[in-house]
């Protein structure tokens, strides 16, 4: 794996992973795979900036690494791994917490989305904090890519703040990191709520397509996607339903929006539909299989993810150390 870049990237095990997370993260980290020297986390320490269930959180842990071996991750090319199992995570977020400003993080629109869910006052010190623990996850491993879908681009701006930031500080440590985010898949909207991102979180599972949904409830949820006025099959600004049914169409089979209006012509909205829920159930199928297969043996599952943390250690250990020893705490 030597002389390749390095990317990181993680998805949080906070509740289903979705179509989201799929053709805005996890297909592009296989077909980059590769290409680079991987990191793929399982950001469990970042899920518990809300409350979860131990119990389901521990269910949901497995649940993402199932979910990353079924998409095509290859634990020999990439290193698959919990955050909380690498102790350099939250160390790192600490020293970088003494170098991030608290205006800084009152800026991050994702804070204010979810803390206004219950009042900013409730909302978790840890909630406010998210964006300086992915910061630590990212500059931990010196990676120079993340690959991510659009919501995160801000956090990555942060990011790459604070490499600088406490480069400028300390002396040259932190490798400034660049996001690597898809033309197409980069931000699926929700199927009810054309206006929301299509998120974990979603207060209904008819707004996304969980990747463990079975063909009939994949097909129910693309035949009461919510459309919008007119019948014509076209992307444009004021359309936002029928533009996101597209945008799924065309980053699951790899194709460009036009090609596909083109097709559609005169069609009108049934039949499009019809034929997206099939390429989405043919897209997905073999990924539900695959991961349900792996959840009967979660033993294996653990050795998988306990040997990613090992390997994980050992890179960041000396990253550590020398923030460590930049700062005077050598
Ligand atoms: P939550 O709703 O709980 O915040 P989430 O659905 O946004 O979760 P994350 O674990 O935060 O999921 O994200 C994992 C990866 O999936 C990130 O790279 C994120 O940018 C990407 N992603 C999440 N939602 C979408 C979406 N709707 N479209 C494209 N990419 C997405
Ligand atoms: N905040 C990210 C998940 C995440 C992440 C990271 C992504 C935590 N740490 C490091 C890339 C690199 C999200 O998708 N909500």
């Amino acid at each position: 794996m030597q002389g390749k870049q390095r990317v990181f990237s993680g998805v949080q095990p906070s509740g289903n992973l979705h179509l989201g997370n799929y053709l805005g993260a996890l297909k592009n980290w296989v077909s980059i795979q590769d290409l680079y020297e991987n990191y793929f986390c399982i950001v469990d320490l970042h899920a518990i900036t809300l409350p979860q269930d131990p119990k389901v959180l521990r269910q949901k842990i497995r649940e993402v690494a199932a979910v990353y071996l079924a998409v095509g991750l290859d634990p020999g090319k990439s290193v698959i791994f919990r955050q909380s199992r690498v102790s350099g995570h939250a160390e790192l977020a600490w020293l970088l917490n003494c170098v991030a400003k608290v205006g800084e993080l009152s800026r991050m629109t994702q804070f204010k989305d979810k803390a206004q869910k219950g009042g900013a006052e409730a909302a978790s010190v840890g909630l406010y904090d998210y964006p300086v623990l992915m910061a630590a996850d990212i500059l931990l491993y010196n990676a120079h890519l993340v690959p991510v879908g659009e919501d995160q681009r801000q956090h990555l701006e942060l990011t790459r703040t604070l490499a600088r930031r406490f480069n400028g500080l300390y002396g040259e440590t932190f490798i400034v990191p660049e996001p690597m985010i898809l033309e197409v898949g980069a931000r699926v909207m929700a199927l009810d709520e054309p206006t929301n991102k299509m998120s974990k979180s979603s207060p209904t599972p008819a707004g996304y397509i969980a990747l463990l949904d079975g063909p009939d409830v994949v097909r129910r949820k693309i035949r009461r996607a919510k459309t919008d006025s007119g019948t014509e099959v076209i992307a444009s600004p004021d359309k936002p339903a029928i533009t996101n049914l597209l945008g799924i169409y065309a980053a699951t089979v790899g194709r460009l929006v036009p090609e596909i209006e083109a097709e559609y012509e005169g069609k009108g909205y049934g039949a499009f539909k019809k034929d997206l829920a099939e390429i989405v159930v043919e897209g997905l199928s073999p990924v539900r299989e695959k991961a349900y297969a792996l959840l009967n043996n979660p033993r294996e599952l653990d050795e998988i993810l306990e040997a990613g943390a090992q390997r994980a250690r050992e890179v960041a250990r000396p990253i550590l150390h020398s923030a460590w020893t930049k700062m005077g705490l050598d």
